[in-house]
């Protein structure tokens, strides 16, 4: 095989290696945000978790001086009456639903309870659920990207009143989703770091490159060699 010819099929091999780097699909990262409650009364905010342009939960916050304040959250039906509906990974405690609380590494995947009905994050009433009002935990998504779903997220929430105006906000730090659907994701604050594609096959042609620079000048400077002994 000449060089030439060596290199067409290596740099044929470093296409096809940055086109399986990119149809895997990827962890991506939630940003944070703040959801804020009004100081007496209720407030209905919608949620974009994955920033399309399309709501995908609504946030129900309740904040009463009588103790009746509560934060929960309802998951969107899909445009697509055929796709599973906006949802949140819960539990019944025999007598309301409540949001599950997961840890750093655990999966969220489709062996979860899911639902889209009215489920309590936080509530001072009976029965009290306190598991995420002033302490960071997670909680689990199941939620749509039109035309494909579903998608899994995990994401990092506190109920706190971080606009200092009285009222308990629901308080994203970040999170992360999937971008493939039906693939689980692991719970964590953020993605982790991209592997540039073309990190390796660069070096590697860098090898290729000086190797047959290396194995001309032997060339040459054998024939030099042997022109100068004749
Ligand atoms: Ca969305
Ligand atoms: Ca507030």
């Amino acid at each position: 095989m000449s060089s030439k010819q060596r290199l067409i099929r290596y740099s044929t091999a470093v296409g096809s290696l940055a086109v399986v780097g990119t149809a895997a699909g990827a962890v991506q990262d939630i940003p944070e945000q703040i959801i804020e409650g009004e100081p007496e009364g209720l407030a209905s905010e919608q949620l974009d978790l994955n920033g399309d342009g399309i709501d995908n939960f609504t946030v129900h916050i309740s904040n009463s001086s009588a103790g009746y304040s509560y934060l929960a959250i309802t998951g969107n039906p899909t445009s697509d009456p055929y796709l599973p509906d906006n949802a949140i990974a819960r539990f019944y405690d025999g007598s309301s639903f409540l949001a599950e609380q997961f840890d750093e590494g655990d999966l969220i995947d489709g062996s979860l309870d899911f639902s889209s009905g009215f489920t309590f994050i936080w509530n001072e009433f009976f029965p009290v659920y306190e598991e995420f009002f002033e302490q960071r935990g997670y909680i689990g998504l199941r939620f749509d990207i039109p035309g494909e779903s579903p998608h899994y997220a995990c994401v990092e929430i506190t109920v706190d009143d971080v606009t200092g105006n009285d009222a308990r906000d629901l308080h994203i730090l970040g999170g992360v989703f999937e971008d493939e659907s039906e693939v689980p994701v692991e719970c964590r604050g953020e993605a982790p770091p991209t592997v540039e594609p073309l990190a390796v096959p660069v070096n590697g042609l860098v090898f290729w490159l000086t190797a047959l620079l290396a194995g001309g000048v032997m060339l040459y400077t054998g024939r030099r060699r042997r022109k100068q002994e004749s």
